[in-house]
């Protein structure tokens, strides 16, 4: 089983990379250089039409969409624990926090970082980017309220939403109200870089604390 993941160091390609060291699989990480608009070169449009980063390939398999990245990685390595069992209860709730995470906080920090892409008059890009900030902080006092006082997210334990939902947290870390000031969410994200393997991805993206 061979892999090469497409990464930008800190983006959404982290979670992938934090998977990866998880399962302890073999795999080459391919730098997308953002720095020079890498993501939309012939090249790597073949590979990803939308000129997003990541991409997966897994043998002759290429994917692209991280959160579909994240079941399938969880799906391939099951005695890496990444998800709850197929057909468990829990397999349900795990769906559900990658489809949240990724349509929902993941998606609304896109108008937070990007405003102007979201106008066609670019003065109202700052009203767009507070109203990204409003809804991404009502996002995650929400998933904090569902964290309930539990290490993870599922009542099973850790899973690969936790990676996810700590990369986000991250993202927010030079927000106005960043999202580790919520207590459990700040918790939540000192204990999964506390893992071996999570500190590995960080390293190798030259990623340094204070990771949130
Ligand atoms: N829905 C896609 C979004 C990917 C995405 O937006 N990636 C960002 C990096 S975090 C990117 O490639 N940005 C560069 C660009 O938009 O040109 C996914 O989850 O994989």
């Amino acid at each position: 089983m061979s892999y090469a993941l497409y990464y930008y160091p800190g983006n959404v390609s982290l979670l992938p990379h934090m998977m990866l060291c998880e399962i302890g699989a073999a795999f080459e990480l391919r730098l997308v250089d953002r720095a020079k608009n890498a993501q939309k070169s012939a090249e790597y449009l073949r590979l990803n039409p939308n000129g997003r980063i990541p991409v997966l390939l897994d043998g002759d398999l290429m994917l692209f969409e991280t959160a579909a990245i994240a079941m399938h990685l969880a799906d391939r390595h099951p005695e890496a624990g990444l998800a709850p069992a197929f057909g468990a209860r829990e397999r349900a709730q795990f769906y559900k926090w990658v489809v949240h995470l990724t349509n929902t906080p993941q998606a609304e920090y896109r108008a937070w970082f990007y405003p102007e892409e979201h106008v066609a008059d670019p003065a109202a890009a700052p009203a767009v980017k507070e109203a990204a900030r409003q809804r991404l902080e009502a996002m995650f006092a929400r998933i904090a309220a569902q964290l309930d006082g539990r290490e993870w997210l599922l009542e099973s334990g850790f899973s690969a939403a936790d990676l996810f939902l700590f990369m986000l947290v991250r993202w927010g870390r030079a927000m106005p109200h960043p999202p580790r000031d919520v207590p459990s969410l700040g918790e939540h994200a000192e204990r999964v870089p506390a893992r071996p393997a999570v500190q590995a991805a960080l390293n190798a993206e030259g990623i340094a604390a204070p990771f949130v």
